[in-house]
Order: C-alpha cells, then sequence, then structure tokens
C-alpha cells in the first residue's frame, strides 16, 4: 500500500509506493512533477534491468515498500513504476524506479523507456553465473540506447543464499570497476541487506551529476555573450 508522508514547508505529502503502468500511458521523457512540487523536490527517472527472476522487482518493493514479496510472484508484466522520495544533503529528490521486464521477449519493447533516465542500475543474482554473464548483454543495450554519461550502480541481489553462491564479490566488484562503475553491491531484498545504502549511494551520485551539468550550463550561458563580442573584432 502507498505511503503518506508528511513534509515540511506545508507541503502535505506524497504518495509513494508502486504504480503498475499501461505501456501506452509511460512517458519516455524525464518525469514530471507538479510546478509546486518541482520547487522542493527534484525529480529523478532510474532504470532498473537484469534478467528475468533476479529479483529486481522485489528489490524496488523493499526499497520503497519496505517488506519482502512472498514466493508466489509473477514476472513483471510491461513496466511497474515505483516511487520513493529521498533526501540527499538537505535536499528533496524524488525518485521514479522504472521496473522493465527480464524476459527477452520484451527486448525490443524495453529499449525506448532508456530515455530520459539519469540513472541505470542493473543487476544480477549471485547464485546465478548465467545472469552474471548476461551482464554484457544488458550493458550492450545501454552503451545503445542510453545518454554517454548515465549514472549506472550494478547490484549483485539474494546475498542472504550464500550457501547457494556462484558469483564470488570480488567478480562483480572487478565487473564494475572495469567499467568504471563505482557503485557496485551484494544486496538481500529478503533480509534488506544494503539496500537503502546502496540506493543512497546511487541517488547522490545521480544528484550531485545534475547538479555540476546544470552549473556547467550556466557558465556556458555566461560564455556566450564574451564569444560574441570576439566576433566583432574586439576578441
Ligand atoms: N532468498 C531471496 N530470494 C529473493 C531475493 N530477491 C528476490 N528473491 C526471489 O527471487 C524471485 C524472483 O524475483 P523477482 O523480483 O520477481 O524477479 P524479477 O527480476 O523482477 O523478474 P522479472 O519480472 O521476470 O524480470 C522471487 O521468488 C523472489 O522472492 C532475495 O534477496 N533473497
Ligand atoms: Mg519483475
Amino acid at each position: 500500500m502507498a505511503e503518506e508522508r508528511a513534509y515540511p514547508y506545508g507541503y502535505k505529502s506524497i504518495p509513494q509506493g508502486r504504480r503498475t503502468l499501461q505501456s501506452s500511458s509511460i512517458p519516455s521523457q524525464e518525469p514530471r512533477v507538479s510546478n509546486r512540487r518541482a520547487k522542493l523536490a527534484k525529480a529523478y527517472k532510474i532504470l532498473l534491468i537484469g534478467e528475468s527472476s533476479v529479483g529486481k522487482t522485489t528489490i524496488a518493493t523493499r526499497l520503497c515498500e519496505d517488506r519482502f514479496m512472498s514466493e508466489a510472484r509473477q514476472h513483471t508484466l510491461g513496466f511497474d513504476m515505483f516511487e520513493k522520495d529521498f533526501q540527499v544533503d538537505g535536499e528533496f529528490l524524488k525518485v521514479q524506479l522504472w521496473d522493465t521486464v527480464g524476459q527477452e521477449c520484451y527486448d525490443s519493447i524495453t529499449t525506448s523507456y532508456y530515455r530520459g533516465g539519469a540513472g541505470i542500475v542493473i543487476v544480477y543474482d549471485i547464485t546465478s553465473m548465467r545472469s552474471f554473464e548476461m551482464l554484457s548483454k544488458w550493458m550492450g543495450y545501454v552503451e545503445t540506447h542510453a545518454t554517454a554519461d548515465v549514472s549506472m550502480m550494478i547490484l549483485g541481489s539474494k546475498c542472504d543464499l550464500d550457501y547457494l553462491r556462484e558469483v564470488q564479490p570480488e567478480e562483480g566488484q572487478r565487473y564494475a570497476e572495469n567499467f568504471g562503475i563505482q557503485n557496485f553491491y551484494e544486496v538481500s531484498a529478503k533480509t534488506g541487506h544494503n539496500v537503502q545504502e546502496a540506493f543512497e549511494s546511487f541517488f547522490r551520485e545521480v544528484h550531485q551529476k545534475s547538479q555540476e551539468e546544470q552549473k556547467q550550463k550556466q557558465v556556458e550561458t555566461l560564455d556566450e555573450p564574451t564569444k560574441k563580442s570576439g566576433c566583432c573584432g574586439k576578441g
């Protein structure tokens, strides 16, 4: 059930939790918030990708609803969107977590949803070497469809099942490092281990990158008249 949370500055609440979306109603651009909310919360679209059954929906449910989904599960049909509010360095952020289906028959549909994504989280299952080997397929999609400087995180899921482990933590860490990805964590949606920590660190990176880009744009705008004066023979 969606959680209601009190906010300061007289701004009542943002409902959190999951919304199942019809593919026709899914915006492919950056998430929009109302003007009033926009002043208070910056919104980011984050995509969750990875092979089927690695635990993407279960991780999103743990993060946004703080519960573990039971064994009686279903493959995600189309897309689910989870919403979560975060506070980073005193600023309120609204995060839309797009949980995509991992089944291969949906591969061509999901590609359009990379547009407008500020961050991408790729999940593999530490008890499945195959899901780890398939990271290269997902990295390929990211390279093809996402913006070049998109923030990324890699998660090794189900770390409570250590006795079934097929992928060592160092292998995951090395893989992430090879791609220059700083945020790598092993998590368990069952126990909640590392879930909050991983996403908090990732959202901080996403937010900082966005702020740096904004500053850069301001500098470029300020530079503009100087360049023009150069054209008049003074520069
Ligand atoms: N023990 C354990 N089981 C988990 C964990 N996370 C997910 N699972 C189980 O793994 C199964 C698959 O989880 P899902 O979240 O449905 O996987 P998915 O990646 O969303 O799969 P698709 O929607 O088909 O792409 C479920 O039975 C979950 O209960 C975990 O941290 N520990
Ligand atoms: Mg799912």
